[in-house]
């Protein structure tokens, strides 16, 4: 208890010692103080702000196999990495483009994330969206049909998303695997999985009127769905990983992460 008090004592003493010193202070200067304070408080906050909705980060998703871990190592270093397995793991990275390594004059890294497609693992993609400044929904555009129901109800998931409506994510629908002749067409996919979405608003929202999974409603009630109803830019392009044909797919990537 004495210890205490001896304590109380001198806070006490430090306390007076410290009102009698800022008496002592002319008001003006301590209003100037005061405003210098304050002016480089906000300057600091305001530069917080700026650097955080300046993300450079660009996530990779879709279902397994469509090709993102290929993707993913045409960007970072050129190379395809045949034979890739099913990814267990996210695998991120911050670099350079490949393609801009050799380019003169400024070039930011950007900071690439491969979210796996295993339903397991899909979790996952919602400690990275938040940060994204851009999604890459990857779809196999030769093994489109069967898993077009699939494919159709991640993008769900990811369209209704607190997180991705907010902050109005850009999203690009990237028809992958396009070398090969028996490919579909980014125009057919696209349809196809506007179709597929629309139906999915119908049996989703009957569902559950509380369900809570989905913060967002997608499109325009009344009306057949279509990608530009979207608060959110959805695009889509082609790409081939395997082959390096990825230049649609750096063009968005250097469209939201500026050099
Ligand atoms: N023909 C063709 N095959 C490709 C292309 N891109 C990827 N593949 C093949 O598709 C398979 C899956 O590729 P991955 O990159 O491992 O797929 P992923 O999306 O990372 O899959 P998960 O990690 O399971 O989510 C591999 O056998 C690749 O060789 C492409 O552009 N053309
Ligand atoms: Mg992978």
């Amino acid at each position: 208890m004495e210890a205490i008090d001896q304590w109380k004592e001198q806070l006490d003493y430090w306390w007076h010692q410290g009102i009698e010193f800022l008496n002592q202070i002319p008001p003006t200067q301590l209003y100037a103080a005061i405003a210098v304070l304050l002016f480089t408080t906000i300057l600091l906050l305001s530069i917080r702000l700026i650097k955080r909705t300046k993300s450079n980060t660009i996530v990779l998703t879709g279902l397994n196999g469509s090709g993102k871990t290929v993707l993913f190592y045409q960007l970072h270093d050129g190379s395809s990495h045949q034979g890739t397995v099913t990814s267990m793991e996210p695998n991120e990275g911050t670099f350079i483009l490949h393609s801009e390594t050799t380019k003169k004059g400024k070039t930011k890294p950007v900071h690439i994330v491969d979210v796996p497609g295993h339903s397991r693992l899909q979790p996952k993609l919602d400690e990275f969206l938040p940060q994204a400044a851009g999604i890459v929904f990857v779809v196999d555009a030769l093994e489109f049909l069967p898993n077009c129901r699939a494919a159709s109800e991640y993008l769900y998931d990811i369209l209704t998303k607190g997180s991705v409506v907010r902050k109005k994510i850009p999203l690009l629908i990237l028809c992958n695997k396009m070398d090969k002749v028996t490919a579909h067409t980014k125009e057919f996919i696209r349809k196809q999985l506007e179709k597929e979405l629309d139906k999915l608003r119908v049996s989703r929202s009957a569902i559950s009127a509380a369900d809570i999974a989905n913060e967002f409603t997608l499109g325009v009630s009344g009306e057949a769905f279509s990608f530009s109803q979207c608060h959110n830019k959805v695009t889509v392009a082609e790409a081939s990983g395997l082959t390096g044909e990825i230049s649609q797919l750096e063009q968005f990537v250097r469209e939201h992460v500026k050099p």
